[in-house]
């Protein structure tokens, strides 16, 4: 895997704390991306030669993060047949119901795969984006069952330590 598979897109660097949740779930996977700040208003051009390149570059998945009115996921897809992940993200003074809806009310013929707003869908993005890419990479898809084991083992630790924390509290 030498090439990105995963592009990374977000409309700015300030979406970058949030969009870092996606990088670390990559990494975690050992999953190569690129991270690109191109904006779908701000840098139009830029945005659209990303997305028309990225298959013949050897991407597999895009990933893209915006928020306020977030035409950044659906722009790309327009661009591209590749799988579009759109996160929106929780920048703006309506704190991401705006990115939600403008990421997901694509019109009917060219998807935008939405993720729940903020971290939480960042994370998604990244485990998403693993699932698909695990069809063609079987290396990925005994990481996809070790996440999916080690979460399920966190939430019975977590059960543990509160059923220890209230056995001692009463
Ligand atoms: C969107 O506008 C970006 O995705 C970001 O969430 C938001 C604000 O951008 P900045 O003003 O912080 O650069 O395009």
């Amino acid at each position: 895997m030498n090439k990105p598979l995963v592009g990374i897109v977000m409309g700015s660097d300030s979406d970058f704390p949030v969009m870092e949740e996606a990088l670390k779930v990559l990494d975690s996977f050992s999953i190569k991306y690129e991270v690109t700040i191109a904006s779908a208003h701000r840098t139009p051009e830029k945005t659209s030669q990303f997305s028309r390149n990225a298959r013949d570059r050897g991407m597999e998945v895009i990933i893209a993060g915006a928020g306020w009115a977030a035409h950044l996921a659906g722009v790309i897809a327009s661009g591209t047949t590749l799988p579009v992940i759109g996160v929106p993200i929780d920048s703006s003074p309506l704190n991401g119901l705006d990115s939600l809806l403008s990421t997901v009310q694509m019109p009917a013929g060219v998807p935008v795969a939405t993720m729940a707003i903020g971290k939480g869908g960042a994370r998604n993005a990244a485990v998403f984006a693993a699932q698909i890419l695990s069809l063609k990479h079987s290396e990925i898809n005994e990481k996809l069952d070790a996440y999916r084991k080690n979460m399920g083992m966190s939430v019975e630790e977590k059960d543990n330590k509160l059923r220890e924390k209230l056995k001692a509290d009463r």
